[in-house]
């Protein structure tokens, strides 16, 4: 999908280059209806896939019986666990994989309610959802564990790799002359992205065609591939819009599998649509966490030790741990450290990624924590957190590459105003409505990855520049656009850019908020070598104009060439393009230098996780840091709390385009005070089933909810987190708001809230 649109209208001379507040690309697209999605896509001949669902938590499937289902209008084909699929287990995220081991997405054996046990393939979608409803499942149930907080679950197994320790801890933590301790808990949360999941797949003899919303097009090419034993070249993914992912876009899960296997069978195009209950067990969410914090200080509040114990739920057959210790460890100087994350497994489907995984979770427990300690000695909470700030990293002991959050507390503490809080709980009223203020940090890392680009010159001066990479929302089409024109010097009207498609150069997941950085910094490369060729060719070819002007260099502004000097020639990229006889001049780069891409084939590089570089891969410590402050009026009758203001500062280091990444960080915001105050997924504790596994029972934050939000960027060029300076900014807006607004709710009413959702029922 080509994306040619006009920029927008705030007359902002640098709208078009790095650093521009140019207007979403696709936006138009997306508004009017006209941006397909990959449902939409007309796919001629196409059947109708109904995923069946387990409606038990654990057991076994004694009988299935297909027949009515099979006999009703319309059913082209039944599958169950008996049908033999022909898959094969395929790698997981970091390219590891099983030799030779069978794949049953439908399986007799029950571990989660939700469980994938059965589709029906009809001639039209309300034909196959009638026969899926004829489906008679006999089941033979066992006890399930419905939740880590269920007497049937175990402590959990003690991750070893998430085991962070140094100094003495237990000892300094005794010997400290203030001491807190307190449980954070959070429980499970949803992506309830507005597209819900889903494919198309199509066979055209052993070539396999996936339209299906996608975060990350090359792994998930490389998940279908070795499920059906494919060359990786025969499958392709095709993803040009996507509305929403969070985190849930990013691999590919049973119903694909599903859908392409009785699309193969069939040899007929095959449309599986995920409903919207059905999201919510399809594929898993933020697991529930529960972690203890203590904290030693002295009588200044100046840390001693921190002992930290976190388990979050996983499922019965595969491991995702929501690290609760994910930021414990980087935020606060603290001599004796000690933290350590357990796995409960539990009857749910194996969680995932949600918009800053571990992160998240893991401030609400700290950031709870440093409140607690500030009002234990009486202390400022920004203040307490300027006392026992990390000059360094504490647990590498790497410099940090850059960390602004000392600016940040002070931006934000300003345009809040924050100094004129008063200390004491409840001591901020505004008629029945008590006031509170609450402060809370956040953070996140910097992950560098391999990532290529193509950017192609064309004949008319028109400029390509495509990749496999994707745009789910946070801009990708518009900041690669950004970076092309700047490099190029090309205004950014004529540059066209296409994503969403594996075919296309292989590029990093669209997650951790990595992908900004991975791209840009590709098509930077392979945008000025276009142009340094341009120029080389300019210079020396033969039939070039300026052969007579005997300059020794070009410049290149505006789309157009020229000698470098007053009244010097100049002529467009267009009718030079067409003297040199060039139809185009195309380059193609990757964003990490040679010597940083691993020993693996840039093909595993960007299909697996495996060569992802992490925040202490080189000489520095690199991170994502945040500041947020938040005021809550909670009606002291009723109970009710609304978030009334918040102000929130970020270092992201350079930041590519203002008006984007200020809605990223609101976005996160927003997506924080929701799980502040109404996110909760509710189970059955007969069943372990999910009760509210819809938009009108798991409540999100609406616009009603939400109050104007100021962002503010203190971060400056982070050359060592990426090729433009640019850190992470798609999750770090998460991190930290609903600690703040716990912090708030306490300075309003004198009660913490440990325990999220923050609902009246607590503060009453
Ligand atoms: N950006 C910038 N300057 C920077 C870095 C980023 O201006 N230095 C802006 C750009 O507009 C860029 C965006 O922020 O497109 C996000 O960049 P980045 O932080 O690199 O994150 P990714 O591109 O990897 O996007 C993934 C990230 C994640 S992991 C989740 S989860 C999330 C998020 O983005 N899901 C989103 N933001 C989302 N936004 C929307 N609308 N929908 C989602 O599902
Ligand atoms: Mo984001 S949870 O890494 O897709």
């Amino acid at each position: 999908m080509t994306i040619v649109e006009s920029r927008s209208k705030r007359g902002d001379s640098a709208d078009g280059t790095i650093g521009g507040r140019l207007s979403r690309l696709d936006g138009r697209l997306k508004i009017t209806g006209s941006a397909p999605y990959a449902l939409e896509q007309p796919i001629k001949g196409v059947a109708y896939g109904v995923l069946v669902q387990s409606r038990i938590a654990a057991g076994r499937i004694v009988a299935i019986d297909s027949s009515k289902a099979e006999a009703a209008p319309g059913t082209l084909m039944v599958l169950t666990p008996d049908s033999e699929l022909h898959l094969t287990v395929a790698s997981d995220w970091y390219g590891n994989r099983p030799d030779n081991q069978p794949y049953y997405p439908l399986s007799r054996d029950i571990t989660f309610n939700g469980q994938a046990v059965a589709a029906v393939i009809g001639e039209t979608l309300e034909q196959a959802s009638e026969a899926a409803r004829l489906i008679d499942i006999t089941y033979e149930e066992a006890p399930a564990i419905v939740g880590f907080d269920d007497p049937a679950a175990k402590e959990g197994k003690r991750l070893d790799a998430l085991t962070v320790t140094w100094g003495d801890a237990r000892s300094a933590l005794a010997a400290a002359p203030v001491r807190i301790e307190a449980e954070y808990r959070t429980p499970r949360e949803f992506h309830v992205a507005i597209e819900p999941h889903g494919l198309t797949a199509e066979w055209v003899g052993d070539t396999l065609t996936i339209w299906e919303p996608s975060q990350w097009t090359h792994g998930m090419a490389r998940t279908y591939a070795e499920w059906f034993g494919l060359p990786y070249e025969n499958v392709r993914i095709i993803s040009p819009f996507i509305g929403g992912g969070f985190g849930s876009k990013a691999t590919a899960y049973a119903y694909g599998a599903i859908a392409a296997a009785a699309a193969r069978r069939l040899a007929r195009p095959v449309k599986l649509a995920v409903t919207r209950p059905q999201t919510f067990t399809a594929f898993g969410g933020r697991a529930a966490t529960r972690q203890t914090i203590a904290l030693g200080a002295n009588s200044d509040g100046v840390l001693q030790a921190l002992v930290h114990s976190g388990a979050s739920e996983t499922a019965t057959y595969a491991d995702f741990p929501e690290q609760t210790s994910a930021a414990t460890p980087l935020m606060y100087a603290v001599e004796n450290f000690s933290a350590e994350h357990r796995l409960v497994a539990v009857n749910t489907i194996v969680p995932g990624a949600l918009r800053a995984p571990g992160k998240n979770p893991s401030t609400f427990g700290l950031e709870g924590a440093m409140d607690e300690l500030a009002y234990a000695v009486g202390i400022d909470p920004v203040e307490i957190r300027l006392r026992n700030y990390a000059e360094r990293d504490p647990q590498s002991g790497k410099p940090w590459s850059t960390r602004r959050l000392r600016e940040a507390l002070s931006a934000g503490s300003v345009a809040f105003g924050w100094p004129r809080r008063s200390l004491a709980p409840r001591s901020m009223r505004n008629g029945r409505h008590l006031i509170g203020w609450g402060v809370a940090c956040g953070t996140f890392p910097v992950l560098r990855a391999s990532s290529e680009a193509l950017v192609r010159i064309l004949a008319d001066g028109s400029v390509e520049v495509v990749s496999g990479a994707i745009d789910m929302g946070q801009g990708t089409y518009t900041i690669l656009a950004q970076t092309a024109a700047d490099a190029l010097g090309v205004p950014v009207e004529m540059i066209n850019v296409r994503l969403g498609d594996s075919s296309l150069p292989g590029a990093t997941v669209a997650g951790g908020s990595m992908l900004a950085g991975a791209i840009t910094g590709a098509v930077h490369k392979a945008a000025s070598a276009a142009r340094e060729e341009l120029i080389a060719l300019a210079l020396n070819d033969g039939s070039s104009p300026f052969r007579g002007t005997g300059a020794n260099t070009l410049t290149v502004a505006e789309g157009r060439m020229a000698v470098p000097r007053d009244g010097g020639m100049s002529i467009s990229i267009r009718d030079l393009m067409s003297a040199l006889g060039r139809q185009s001049i195309e380059t193609r780069r990757n964003t990490l230098p040679d010597n940083e891409q691993g020993p693996d084939s840039h093909r595993k590089a960007w299909t697996t996780m495996g060569s992802i570089r992490g925040p202490t891969a080189g000489d520095y410590s690199m991170h994502s840091w945040c500041a947020h402050f938040v005021e809550v009026k909670v009606d002291e009758d009723f109970g009710t709390i609304r978030v009334s203001r918040v102000v929130s500062a970020f270092d992201c280091g350079r930041i590519y385009n203002p008006k984007l990444a200020e809605s990223q960080w609101r976005g996160g915001i927003i997506m924080g005070i929701g799980q502040a105050l109404l996110e909760e997924g509710l189970v059955d504790h007969r069943n372990g089933r999910l009760v509210n596994n819809n938009l009108g029972d798991y409540l999100v934050a609406t616009n009603a909810d939400i109050p104007e939000i100021e962002v503010i960027s203190v971060g400056i060029p982070d050359k060592e987190a990426s090729v433009l300076g640019g850190k992470g900014v798609g999750e770090v807006g998460i991190v930290g708001v609903a600690p703040a607004i716990a912090n708030a709710v306490f300075h309003a009413t004198g009660k913490r809230m440990r325990d999220l959702p923050i609902t009246m029922d607590k503060v009453l």
